[in-house]
């Protein structure tokens, strides 16, 4: 009998057909209250699992006896408990790489928009309120040949430091799990203590993946650090920062705004301080969300599904010690 795949997010039609010709398949275009069971039942038999955005920890695994391989269409994977999957022998693959230019895009959109107030204004005009030239009250802040600090330095901080230097002169600081050689002879960037780097930007940039290690890193000892003039971006997980904390350093005005695209509850609610505050850009989780990257990445899930359930190592697999101690 040819696998069972169970497909939890939506995918264009060309992939769920390539599927369904390999293998059998069950789908789901979302997983809400409505269908939660059916999923969770037609995992009991899975060998294959695609999707993304939905929790799957060790106990909801638990059931999926004949699972081989677990294909995100992401590149975070803290949905997951990976030490389970690797115990278990399920290999783990994810999707680094595709979408790493236009994440950083939308980062730097955040630093802009943040910065010189886009969303704010853009209101402005639509309420009418548009009558003389503008005074100071509406300034912005400029971001050229301003110091942006990351916390992390992968790919994607990577691809957001090419763009605030040699799109925008920026002076670049950096904390890591280790130095990056690559990214200080390439835009002069420093790697520094994190309470340094947090007192001396002008931005502070948060690209790390979550994890026991990260999880509540930002809180309120670090926005106390911090410059009034700071602006913080949060374009990773929302969980690596202490929300309330950030609400908190805000209304105290200890930070001049925030730019964030990911939030410690997704979707964020509508009652959030969060989206009531003029110097704050709030999107929903749109890093990698453009029709084209988007493509690449069920592309790439889709195929490193198919090496997986064909006795191939996958292109990209978060739990690599699987593959290897199948040999
Ligand atoms: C989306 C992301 O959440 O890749 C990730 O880790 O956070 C974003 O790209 C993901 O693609 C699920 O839709």
């Amino acid at each position: 009998m040819n696998p069972h795949v169970v497909v939890y997010k939506k995918l264009p039609n060309e992939l769920l057909a390539a599927l369904r010709a390999r293998f059998r398949v069950t789908y789901f275009e979302a997983i809400d209250e409505t269908n939660r069971a059916a999923f969770l039942e037609a995992m009991r038999d899975a060998d294959g699992l695609l999707g993304a955005s939905v929790r799957l920890d060790k106990a909801t695994l638990a059931p999926a006896t004949r699972l081989k391989i677990v294909s995100t269409i992401s590149v975070g994977y803290d949905t997951f408990d990976v030490d389970d999957l690797t115990e278990r022998g399920i290999l783990l693959a994810h999707t680094p790489g595709v979408l790493t230019e236009t994440t950083a895009d939308t980062i730097f959109a955040l630093i802009l928009a943040t910065a010189r107030r886009v969303v704010e204004l853009a209101e402005f005009i639509k309420a009418g309120r548009w009558r003389h030239s503008l005074d100071e009250s509406l300034y912005g802040v400029d971001v050229h040949s301003k110091t942006l600090g990351f916390l992390g330095m992968g790919r994607i901080g990577q691809a957001v430091a090419r763009r605030a230097r040699l799109g925008f002169n920026m002076t670049i600081l950096y904390h890591n799990l280790q130095p990056v050689p690559e990214v200080e002879t390439a835009f002069g960037a420093r790697f520094l203590p994190l309470d340094e780097v947090l007192r001396a930007a002008d931005f502070i940039c948060v690209v790390l993946p979550l994890s026991p290690e990260t999880e509540k890193l930002v809180g309120a000892r670090e926005f106390a650090l911090m410059r009034p003039q700071a602006i913080f971006i949060n374009g990773s997980r929302g969980r690596i920062v202490d929300e309330a904390a950030l609400i908190e350093a805000l209304q105290q005005r200890k930070i001049h705004g925030a730019g964030l695209d990911v939030f410690e509850r997704e979707p964020l609610p509508a009652d959030s301080p969060l989206l009531a505050m003029p110097n704050v850009v709030a999107l929903p989780h749109i890093g990698s969300a453009t029709h084209e990257t988007r493509l690449a990445m069920a592309r790439l899930a889709v195929d490193n599904l198919i090496a997986g359930l064909d006795g191939e190592r996958p292109r990209h697999l978060a739990n690599g010690s699987v593959w290897s101690n199948r040999r």
